[in-house]
């Protein structure tokens, strides 16, 4: 791809009929030699990971690749390696950093299921939690064999902003075995602990890009935030549901669905995102009261199809919202040290601790934010999660 405009190469341009076939073959080849990735969960996401050198650098040649290779657009992907699902349709292309402060840099796109759209306008704190174990098993960052933890500095490229993880290993080799539990993942796995810098206002410019806690949008109370993800917080029982609801109900609701894209689309104005009609951000999450003594129970729109838990950094953002007063999301938890007495807080060993209830059990963040007479700062906003490699190998488009 470096030699399709044919300078540098002392050469004349080439013409559009020669780009096109030059295009053309170097597709042909790759659907015959395959392309090298791995496949890997990372938290309750399953992406495709890339070295950025297997792919080609001209953007659009690289999506029609990745459309080709995940089978979209097709409801069910069936020619393609995606999972029909906008979580298991994503994909994380990574490369040694020239940063001094990172190890490497992590891009992640989204593919969409049905349309040939590739987004690269969200961070994914789910397949950020493989990009370490990645970046360790293709010898990107070394895994030392005398130590039994690795510590990688991911530069998460699509916002700006960290990531840094830190993965067990053994011997020189990443450990995917362990005794940790995520909601929404069966069994046990080693964990990888995630501490993020630098999210806040990462896509929007600012943590309350609104520059209040509290808007209405048709009349509804809600809270624009960004602590890494851009999402619009709203009461579930302002829509006449009340939370517990479960994805494939809240999906088949359509009235629900045209209110919430009507109020998401005036947000990304608001939010400093412009015309989101085609873009997976800002997401949409329908807060109640938690039922298993969690700070919140949240439902989330991603942004049309309901997620079957929450987004990493979309639970970051929503936890950092609690802990900031007069949020839709503090106004149903309360303080983080105060609410729940008699259930699972006040934690004050932890007062760090927000725990968000969804629809396959609780995610918990620990989320710091320190607010000053007229600034509020986020100290800190850490996860835990689990990853596994699931195929390491070749890959074969179909033709395109
Ligand atoms: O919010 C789904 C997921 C995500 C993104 C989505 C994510 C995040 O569950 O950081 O992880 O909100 O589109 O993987």
């Amino acid at each position: 791809p470096r030699c399709l405009s044919g300078e540098g190469f002392g050469k004349p341009p080439l013409s559009t009929h020669a780009l096109l076939r030059l295009e053309q073959m170097t597709q042909a080849s790759t659907s015959q030699a395959g392309i090298p990735l791995m496949l890997m969960r990372g938290g309750t996401s399953k992406g495709l990971f890339f070295l950025a050198k297997d792919l080609p650098t001209n953007t659009s040649q690289r999506d029609s690749l990745l459309l080709a290779l995940m089978g979209s657009p097709d409801p069910r992907q069936i020619d393609g390696l995606g999972g029909a699902n906008p979580l298991t349709s994503k994909v994380a292309i990574i490369s040694k950093s020239k940063d001094s402060d990172a190890d490497v840099d992590y891009l992640f796109l989204q593919v969409s299921v049905n349309e040939a759209l590739v987004s690269d306008r969200q961070n994914c704190g789910n397949i950020v939690a493989a990009v370490a174990p990645f970046a360790l098993e293709r010898g990107l960052v070394e895994c030392s064999k005398d130590s039994d933890l690795a510590r990688v500095r991911i530069r998460l490229v699509n916002t700006g902003g960290m990531a840094t993880a830190t993965v067990t290993t053994h011997a020189g080799q990443v450990q995917y075995e362990g005794s940790t539990t995520i909601a929404g993942v069966p069994g046990t796995a080693a964990p990888i602990d995630l501490d993020f810098s630098g999210t806040m206002g990462s896509s929007c410019g600012s943590l309350l890009p609104s520059g209040s806690g509290l808007d209405q949008i048709d009349g509804i109370d809600l809270t624009m935030v960004d602590n890494g993800m851009p999402v619009v917080i709203l009461k579930a029982s302002d829509f006449g549901i009340t939370g517990n609801e479960s994805p494939a109900e809240l999906e088949a609701n359509t009235t629900l669905g045209a209110r919430l894209e009507s109020i998401r689309l005036q947000a990304g104005h608001i939010m400093n995102l412009g015309d989101v009609s085609t873009t997976t951000v800002p997401k949409m999450t329908l807060v109640s009261a938690s039922n298993t003594g969690a700070h919140l129970n949240t439902r989330t729109f991603i942004p049309h199809r309901c997620h079957q838990a929450i987004g990493v950094l979309g639970a970051v953002s929503v936890a950092t919202a609690v802990q900031i007063p007069g949020t839709v999301a503090y106004q149903l938890a309360g303080p983080a040290d105060t609410i729940n007495p008699n259930t699972a807080n006040p934690n004050t060993a932890n007062p760090d601790l927000i725990r968000i209830e969804h629809p396959s059990g609780q995610f918990e963040a620990k989320v710091r934010v320190t607010i000053e007479e007229d600034a509020i700062r986020v100290d800190r906003s850490g996860i835990v999660r689990t990853a596994r490699k699931l195929m390491d190998g070749v890959a074969f488009p179909r033709e395109p």
